[in-house]
């Protein structure tokens, strides 16, 4: 029953009173006034990870293809779609979990959404400490098949959480995302990056669809070939003009590199669609979630070495160099072996 989340209350960002047990939430349970406008949440709710036993096991891992999907993702289009790699159970459980989550945890950061507009998107972040289904989807062999030759076979992850677009849902800013999401403003860039100079992915993005994906509840739109450059699309009409959205069934993957012009689109349909947004980077960028610092105590005894590797856990930097073992601890013949 490792995967059980019984309702921790955390009193006050300030304050020390905990509750602990599996999971915690930061904050007290609390639906804003905001919040109970978009959602139907039940205070008496049953929690969807009680009732449910992760296994893992993967299906989907032929990695055969892996080769091509490389060449589509860096040379060709920028955006792939995956299907098959989860069950319908653990897709089932994702997606009920985060929109409980979504539901209950009150209002949070939400991403892209612009100044001033009502809250019809909700995020969910931090997630690999909400629910053991998240441990299990952020590992899939065919997905780090994939990351592999394109961030390098240590890459870590950068984050995991959520976003739930609800009806009237107003979609996102086109955008790139982190770490170039401030390229809007060049001066916050060194040198001016464009392709092919750009010889290194430092981010690539992994999309689990927790609903069907259309055109009219606003699946993801990407401007396929905009990934070979590096380009803030401040051109919101060029981008809808030329744009594709990422349609798919419940439980695909999309995966582009985090370089592409893209955004979710405004859900015009009656019925929230969410997304299960995976952010990988190369070891050397500095993530975008504090996952390490917060990581519970049990997640982490059960991390897999697989999960330790994504979470840079064992990687000793920055490190104070005057307390490390005076051994040789760089190059090729070190006793260097955090991998
Ligand atoms: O939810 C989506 O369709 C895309 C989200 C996204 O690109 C982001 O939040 O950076
Ligand atoms: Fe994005």
């Amino acid at each position: 029953m490792a995967n059980i989340l019984r309702n921790v209350v955390v009193k006050g960002a300030k304050s020390s009173t905990r509750t602990r047990t599996n999971y915690i939430q930061r904050d007290v349970i609390r639906p804003t006034k905001l919040m109970s406008t978009i959602s139907t949440a039940d205070p008496k709710r049953v929690d969807p990870r009680e009732a449910y036993t992760v296994k893992l096991e993967y299906e989907g891992t032929d990695t055969s293809d892996v080769k091509d999907i490389v060449n589509e993702l860096t040379l060709g289009p920028g955006h792939v779609k995956l299907s098959g790699l989860f069950s319908k159970d653990d897709v089932d459980n994702a997606r009920d979990t985060i929109m409980y989550l979504a539901e209950t945890q009150g209002s949070r950061a939400t991403h892209f959404q612009g100044k001033g507009k009502p809250e019809t998107q909700a995020r969910v972040w931090n997630l690999l400490n909400k629910g053991q289904i998240f441990e299990k989807i952020i590992q899939h062999p065919k997905i780090l098949a994939i990351l592999d030759p394109i961030l390098g076979d240590d890459c870590q992850l950068g984050s995991v959480a959520a976003n739930v677009l609800f009806p009237g849902g107003s979609g996102q800013e086109p955008h790139i995302d982190y770490p170039y999401w401030d390229y809007f403003s060049k001066k916050h860039w060194p040198v001016p990056p464009k392709s092919p100079e750009i010889q290194f992915h430092m981010n690539i993005q992994v999309t689990v669809m927790l609903h069907d994906f259309t055109k009219e509840n606003g699946a993801t739109a990407v401007l396929p070939g905009s990934q070979k450059n590096i380009h803030y699309p401040d051109d919101a009409d060029s981008f809808y003009a030329n744009c594709i959205q990422t349609e798919g069934k419940t439980g695909d993957v999309v995966m582009f590199p985090g370089l592409i012009n893209h955004c979710a689109m405004p859900n015009k349909s009656n019925k929230p669609r969410g997304a299960l947004l995976m952010q990988y980077l190369p070891k050397y960028i500095r993530p975008m979630e504090d996952q390490r610092r917060l990581l519970q105590k049990t997640v982490m005894q059960r991390a897999t070495p697989q999960l330790r590797r994504l979470l840079a856990v064992d990687y000793p930097y920055p490190a104070i160099m005057d307390e490390l073992d005076p051994i040789n601890s760089e190059g090729a013949n070190s006793d260097f072996d955090w991998k």
